[in-house]
């Protein structure tokens, strides 16, 4: 069934008369992030591309998402597996051609799913047509006003800023002048102050708009923006893990407000397309005004992925995540991870525990108002992986194997009892696949009723299909200490007492669930109690 057709259905369950379409898609979408080196790979060199994307959209039909991001796949010398774009209106060989990304986008729209793809404009890479013309040219040219080139103190750097992925922001050319790039050294940030970097850009956006995209997933869309003389950063502020403590004038500045405009008046040209902001920012105005009417229209944030598995912090949080966006009449945004980020089966403990906790933050993830991010493999409930020495290099963990964000990178375990558990027809893929995922393959877990894909099967097809999920509220109730419970209900029938409640047990031991049936739980009940690390959807 398309999803056109199902979002009929959930609006004439919802009592209402308006046609489906008086509430965007987007508002209430559950997206699915592909990674796509790690989807599934078409021909053989271990590298997931588009064609194998293609081939397996039928998956993500069963899946039951409504909406897609890509992962870059534009031309690039893959120093930070393709956000480091040489040319951002073509695709790279390594994962196909314009053809196949066409015929990707068609097949995806006939199974009524919506294709959103990477917009990287903080930066480039090195190997950019521009960027190589900047270095040719001299200090004070044209060329390298579409970077932020400045002079230094002898061999002092312009300022203190360091890279995200480690050391200065800062790299020097042979003349003695110096670049910023707030990742890495293949990665000089654009200078959006120039008119020809704003133009470029929405020629690019113009292009995959043209072609039939949904929106774009903007990188770094907290970025963007430098402030007047780039001032000092608190260096403290690069050991902060997440959230922005200490004074960061890399990140958040003014000049956004006009950037996010300037994106939103050419997605306004394409009705029904979006912009997701990829945002760490932690301060709630300042969260808030990316989304006001006329600028982003979702604003993709971490406080639930960097929140631990506690029932009053993440009630906190939720109450957070829902309340900032919903002051400028835009909907909550909920990620538990993305590529940048530990597996949540591994941040919340690995092993039969860290799954637990994995399968109960879905359940409380997917009864949340507004748009749901997945990302691949959390379905499969992976964690994180080992790599031997020598694999998966990652930039950012230059300076410490410890930040190597790889580890959340593997590719999708599809079939069969040994790696590469047909991922690829090679002999090997670009990152290990670990041989205890014989039970994670989507072959393994597709008819078990009890796994992971099945769970999140049936969370997917009743948050569409049950009228509950059609208001933007949601009511706490008091529950046991370790534990929350929250109705979500259309909360503007005053006399609705209908909806569903979400149960999430965090304490050590099970406790009884309110009255209701159980529409589904993330772990068998025991004695008819929901046991720890556990949660329960009922009616
Ligand atoms: O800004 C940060 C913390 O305050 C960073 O976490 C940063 O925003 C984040 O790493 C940006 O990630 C995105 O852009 C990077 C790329 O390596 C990531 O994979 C991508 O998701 C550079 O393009």
């Amino acid at each position: 069934m398309g999803r056109g057709v199902r979002s009929e259905a959930h609006a004439a369950e919802r009592g209402g008369d308006e046609p489906a379409s008086s509430e965007p898609w987007w508002r209430d979408a559950v997206f699915y992030q592909v990674y796509v080196q790690s989807f599934a790979d078409s021909d053989g060199d271990g590298v997931g591309d588009l064609e194998g994307f293609r081939s397996r959209l039928g998956y993500l039909e069963l899946l039951g998402v409504d909406a897609l991001w890509l992962t870059p796949f534009y031309r690039s010398p893959m120093a930070d597996n393709g956000y480091d774009v040489s040319d951002p209106r073509d695709v790279d060989p390594l994962f196909g051609d314009l053809g196949t990304f066409d015929a990707l986008l068609a097949e995806a729209h006939e199974h009524g799913i919506k294709v959103t793809i990477d917009l990287v404009p903080n930066h480039t890479s090195d190997q950019h047509p521009w960027f190589q013309a900047a270095l040719a040219a001299a200090p004070g040219s044209p060329e390298r006003d579409r970077y932020i080139f400045r002079d230094g103190t002898g061999a002092q750097p312009p300022n203190n800023w360091v890279s995200t992925f480690g050391g200065p922001a800062w790299t020097r050319v042979s003349d003695g002048q110096w670049y910023l790039h707030l990742f890495g050294s293949e990665q000089p940030d654009l200078n959006w102050t120039n008119a020809e970097v704003r133009e470029d850009v929405e020629r690019t956006m113009r292009f995959w708009l043209d072609r039939g995209v949904d929106g774009f997933r903007i990188d770094v869309a907290h970025g963007m923006a430098k402030p007047d003389g780039l001032p000092d950063m608190d260096p403290r502020a690069a050991q902060a893990a997440g959230p922005h403590e200490f004074a960061d004038p890399r990140f958040d500045n003014e000049g956004l407000a006009d950037i996010h405009a300037f994106l939103r008046s050419v997605l306004d040209d394409y009705p029904g397309t979006i912009a997701t902001g990829e945002l760490w920012t932690f301060d709630d105005d300042r969260l808030a005004s990316y989304l006001e009417p006329g600028r982003l229209h979702l604003g993709f944030n971490f406080r639930l992925a960097l929140t631990h598995f506690d029932a009053d912090t993440l009630h906190a949080a939720i109450d957070r995540s829902l309340t900032v966006p919903q002051r400028v009449g835009a909907p909550a945004t909920w990620a538990l991870g993305n590529h940048d980020v530990w597996r949540q089966v591994s941040r919340y403990g690995d092993g039969e525990t860290g799954l637990r906790r994995a399968r109960a933050m879905m359940l409380v993830e997917l009864a949340l108002p507004g748009a749901v991010y997945l990302y691949n493999g959390d379905e499969l409930g992976l964690g994180n992986i080992e790599l031997p020495p020598g694999v998966g290099d990652d930039p950012r963990a230059e300076d410490d194997p410890a930040r190597n964000r790889n580890i959340a990178r593997a590719p999708i375990p599809w079939e069969g009892t040994a790696p590469p558990f047909g991922f690829t027809t090679g002999q090997r893929s670009w990152l290990p696949l670990p041989e205890e995922w014989a039970d994670r393959t989507v072959e393994a877990q597709l008819e078990d009723p009890d796994s992971t894909l099945s769970l999140y099967r049936a969370a997917i097809e009743a948050r569409h299909s049950h009228q509950a999920f059609g208001g933007e509220g949601i009511e706490w109730y008091g529950a046991p200490a370790g534990c929350f419970a929250f109705r979500r209900a259309d909360l503007d029938q005053a006399d609705d007492e209908s909806g569903v409640v979400c149960v999430l047990n965090t304490s050590g031991s099970a406790v009884d669930l309110p009255p209701g049936e159980v529409l589904l739980s993330s772990a068998p009940l025991v004695d008819g109690q929901l046991p720890s690390d556990a949660a329960a959807w009922l009616v």
